[in-house]
């Protein structure tokens, strides 16, 4: 343990003598390849968490004299092993998901984050909160640019556990409104409990994709706002073998206790379709507490009791709806009816809808043509579509509908006059490739694409482009550009969305003819691989590998959510390219989510397809903060003690001789930083206003003196 904050923590965190055994877990260590006494580690067993807040070579990857991908591969590897996850490349934040609770999070840990210069203490995932919210508040009156955290990784490398990490801290360090701050972190067991769900990649896999945008003003939260992006809605009616449905229906029918279920209309949980083959008979005691929790979160979040029940009605719908099935007209007519009513009554009454219209709208089509309209009757196969794609609509409208009602609810003081600033948090679903691989699939993984190519955007692009205009002479790093898998998917008029479009207005089209169409379109594309089996389907070559894509039936109906995907991905990008970005990079150390274990071969491919080794190049040699002359006068002139300082390169070398820089350059307009350069003049801000304090005190001191005197 070095210097006074490791005595700090470890005095805060309870990990003193003596209290260390009631305060902190002593987990064994179990699993794989990394085995054996960690640095640490105490003879008996336990671990020494404390000795996690030495400061050791080896935090910034981006400072090792060897750059090759095996000596990277060892500092994670030696650093998982004594439980250090965090490591940084520069600015950025690699988070190798420890898949096990480490003390490393607690209120006082935040506070110490919050207080102290981020160059004195270990890497860690507060520092890059505090990172975001420290350029948030530019100089007094001065209004600075938008933060936005970008995480990625794989499923299950641990995204959205990160995404709760940030908030928690931000919202501690914001200190607003206490009970805004309570209500923005209840509303992510909300959201997973409705939009999570168990995949064989991770039990609490998040099925939809969230961009959290934290609105300050004077450094204080004054409201939030969330936006979803496509749930994945398939999974209410189907679930692939290992998967499960979304959490609530487990939570609802293992935790309403069996005299309440009736108000629902709720029957025992293993006859219902969506649900039956994935119940398990002993109802796990965490569904119960589970739903204890989303209900606490609802209360807490400001829903109504009559919205609440309401919702729980709706779900059970859904489950009655599922029920319904359909046999051919007895009459022997064309058309097909339910086998029983009392599913299709039951899901009427809970929707609160006519029986005869959602009978109508399973087993027919009404379309107008030259003002006539026309009924046609639905197969038995079309019927059971109906059947999941209104249980789909209606899960994701509920869907929608919380996501807004939460906007309302913490939508705060937003209309003061005064602008609000932002740090958005972007937690999307990892890049997937499953055995058989949806629309969805190919959504999501468009989705990683944009994001890989916005990090390459910053990372590499924007910064040779800076050094060019600014007449600064280097050499550009390599780096395995996604810009040509982008436009296959996004192009128009050529690209996989738009002839999916194109298709989908053709009445005769088929997933053959889509897939023939993608066939002859790409022929020549080295991006693009023709299916081999007798299902229509393709293969893309990905920045992460290639995933094959299998059509769905009926892929006509897929036109509006494709579009409606390019245009909420472009609004978003539109918005991130206009914030300062933080990137957090989580690594999924093996594939059994496993603690104490790291599979070599697992963690170079994401090393290598996350273009970490160039990162980390390009972070060793170029500067990775480029302020203009404005907002770095702007937000450190004070650090000159003269009001006012003049917006010139004149004053910026003053301000960085007094912050005793070395090593960086100017610019025409720009300045060129190394990342650590940042918190050497955060540091002096900080020294600045501790200083001021105790002038401002003893100022006080010799009035009261006065006053005594007179
Ligand atoms: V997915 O793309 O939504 O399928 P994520 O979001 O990347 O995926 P998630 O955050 O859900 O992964 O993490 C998976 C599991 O790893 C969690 O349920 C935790 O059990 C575990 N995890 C992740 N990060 C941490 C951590 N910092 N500390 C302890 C963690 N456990
Ligand atoms: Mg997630």
């Amino acid at each position: 343990m070095t210097g006074g904050v490791g005595v700090a923590v470890r005095a805060w965190a309870g990990l003193d003598a003596g209290a260390q055994s009631d305060s902190v877990e002593q987990p064994k260590l179990t699993g794989g390849a990394l085995r054996g006494r960690a640095m640490g580690e105490t003879p008996a067993g336990g671990l020494d968490w404390a000795a996690l807040w030495d400061r050791i070579p080896g935090e910034d990857a981006a400072l090792l004299a060897e750059l090759t991908e095996n000596k990277l591969l060892a500092t994670l590897r030696d650093r998982y092993r004594d439980h250090r996850i965090y490591t940084y490349v520069g600015d950025i934040l690699i988070a190798v998901n420890p898949f096990r609770d480490l003390p490393l999070y607690s209120p006082e840990i935040s506070d110490i984050f919050s207080s102290r210069p981020l160059s004195s203490l270990p890497p860690h995932i507060f520092a890059v909160a505090d990172r975001a919210y420290n350029s948030l508040q530019g100089n007094p009156g001065k209004l600075s640019r938008n933060q936005c955290v970008v995480i990625s990784g794989d499923s299950g490398a641990g995204k959205t556990e990160s995404t709760k990490l940030l908030l928690k801290h931000l919202v501690r360090r914001s200190r607003g409104n206490l009970q805004l701050g309570q209500q923005i972190l209840q509303v992510n067991p909300l959201l997973e409990a409705f939009g999570n769900a168990q995949t064989v990649m991770n039990p609490n896999s998040s099925r939809f994709g969230k961009y959290i945008q934290l609105r300050f003003r004077d450094g204080a939260v004054r409201g939030a706002k969330i936006n979803e992006y496509l749930l994945e809605k398939s999974r209410v009616s189907h679930q692939d073998p290992g998967e499960k449905n979304f959490h609530i229906f487990y939570y609802m029918l293992g935790g309403i206790p069996d005299e309440e279920k009736q108000v629902y209309g709720l029957l025992q949980p293993s006859l219902y379709r969506y649900i039956g083959s994935k119940w398990e008979e002993a109802t796990p005691s965490h569904w119960v507490e589970s739903y204890q929790r989303v209900c606490n979160a609802m209360r807490m979040v400001g829903f109504q009791e009559q919205e609440e029940l309401d919702l729980k009605v709706i779900l059970s719908g859904v489950l009655s709806l599922g029920n319904v099935v359909f046999e051919p007209q007895e009459s022997g007519g064309v058309g097909v009816c339910p086998t029983a009513m009392g599913w299709l009554k039951a899901a009427a009454g809970q929707f609160g809808v006519q029986e005869e219209e959602l009978l109508s709208c399973l087993t027919c089509t009404l379309s107008l043509t030259r003002g006539e309209s026309i009924r046609r009757l639905h197969s038995q196969q079309q019927a059971e579509d109906s059947r999941d794609s209104i249980a789909r609509g209606v899960y994701s409208r509920l869907f929608g509908w919380i996501v807004c009602k939460i906007n309302e609810l913490l939508a705060g003081d937003m209309d003061m006059g005064k602008e609000l600033q932002e740090i958005g948090i972007l937690d999307i679903f990892g890049f997937e490739n499953f055995s058989v691989n949806r629309f969805e699939q190919l959504c999501i993984n468009l989705a990683n694409e944009q994001l890989q190519n916005f990090f390459n955007h910053h990372i590499f692009l924007m910064e040779e482009q800076h050094y060019k205009e600014e007449g600064m002479e280097r050499e550009a790093v390599p780096f395995s550009n996604n810009q040509a898998t982008l436009e296959l998917f996004l192009a128009r008029p050529w690209g996989i969305l738009s002839l999916l479009d194109e298709q989908s207005s053709f009445p005769q089209a088929t997933d053959v003819s889509f897939v023939e169409k993608l066939n002859s379109t790409y022929r020549e594309s080295p991006l693009y691989e023709r299916g081999r089996g007798f299902e229509p389907g393709f293969a893309i070559h990905h920045y992460a590998g290639k995933v094959k894509v299998s059509q769905e039936k009926g892929s006509s109906r897929k036109i509006s959510v494709g579009a409606q995907f390019r245009h909420s991905l472009a609004v978003l990008m539109e918005k991130m390219y206009l914030a300062e970005p933080h990137f957090i990079r989580c690594i999924k150390p093996n594939s059994q989510n496993e603690p104490g274990l790291l599979e070599t071969q697992t963690v170079l491919n994401q090393l290598r397809y996350n273009g970490l080794m160039e990162t980390l190049r390009i972070r060793r040699d170029g500067f990775s903060w480029r302020p203009s002359v404005q907002e770095f006068v702007a937000r450190f002139g004070i650090l000159l003690l003269t009001p006012g300082a003049e917006v010139s390169r004149e004053s910026c070398k003053r301000i960085a001789e007094t912050a005793q820089l070395i090593g960086w350059h100017c610019g025409k307009s720009r300045l060129f930083f190394k990342y650590w350069h940042q918190d050497q003049l955060q540091r002096r801000l900080v020294e600045l206003r501790d200083a001021a304090i105790v002038i401002q005190k003893r100022y006080k001191g010799m009035l009261c003196h006065r006053r005594y005197r007179v």
